[in-house]
């Protein structure tokens, strides 16, 4: 299934999150199972030639990915995008102005102003086109600042944004609140979202901590669950073993 059907066939996805280098981890996280694989070069440590190797990985496994950008940035969406990757999840939206300059950087001429030069996104394809490539990408605004939440019915309007992808710390701390803070109104707010996106026909998406959170923003309608990254699982998963051994 490609990316796009992944996340419209009317099931909630689970993804899954890579921040360490290399192609290796990306492709255990890919062969684990999940929905569809993020490779977070924000705040993962993954450069773009590791990003580049981890597509390659994850695509041997069939898995559909993701690319977190840096920053609301069309070189960096435009390059993700020509390596491989079948969306963009973009950084700090905080308006429908910088919503429309992210869908625009993933789409062609005439929807938007991406360039032409799909390196490896043509690879295998044998139609690929402008029109084909624009049908296809994903583009996911991340809303997570109380301005950006405050616009969101702007946000979810501008033609091209196809998910709405919460950062629940980047919000806490936006709300005074630390980031991994759990109050009640930082709660309130994030359950709303995803009516608003549903009656503008946009997913909502959202990074969850921990597997209860995954549960919980599920329940309320979120249909794009990122899990915890490949670190946190390996070092919650290193921390039980040693509990368990020494006690
Ligand atoms: C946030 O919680 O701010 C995020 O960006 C999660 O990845
Ligand atoms: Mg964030």
């Amino acid at each position: 299934m490609t990316l796009r059907e992944v996340l419209t066939n009317g099931k909630a996805s689970v993804g899954g999150w890579c921040v360490v280098p290399g192609s290796f981890t990306a492709e255990v996280m890919a062969r684990a199972g999940f929905d569809w694989i993020c490779i977070d070069t924000q705040h993962g440590l993954i450069g773009y030639d590791q990003m580049l190797t981890m597509l390659q990985a994850v695509a041997v496994a069939g898995t559909p990915s993701v690319v977190r950008v840096p920053w609301n940035d069309p070189a960096s969406i435009m390059k993700a995008l020509d390596a491989g990757a079948a969306g963009v999840i973009v950084p700090m939206v905080n308006s429908a102005a910088e919503a429309a300059a992210a869908v625009g950087a993933c789409r062609y001429p005439p929807a938007g102003y991406r360039s032409w030069g799909p390196t490896r996104a043509a690879l295998g394809v044998a139609d690929f086109s402008p029109e084909l490539a624009n049908r296809s990408v994903i583009c996911a605004v991340m809303v997570e600042t109380v301005p950006a939440l405050d616009q969101l019915a702007e946000i979810v309007s501008v033609p091209g944004v196809d998910v709405v992808f919460i950062g629940p710390s980047d919000f806490a701390i936006s709300m005074g609140f630390a980031p991994r803070s759990d109050e009640a109104e930082h709660r309130r707010r994030l359950e709303a979202v995803p009516q608003i996106c549903r009656d503008h026909g946009v997913i909502a998406g959202i990074a969850c901590g921990s597997a209860e959170l995954l549960a919980r923003w599920s329940q309320a309608g979120y249909t794009m669950l990122a899990a915890p990254s490949e670190m946190v699982l390996l070092r919650q998963a290193a921390a039980a073993m040693l509990k368990t051994v020494r006690q």
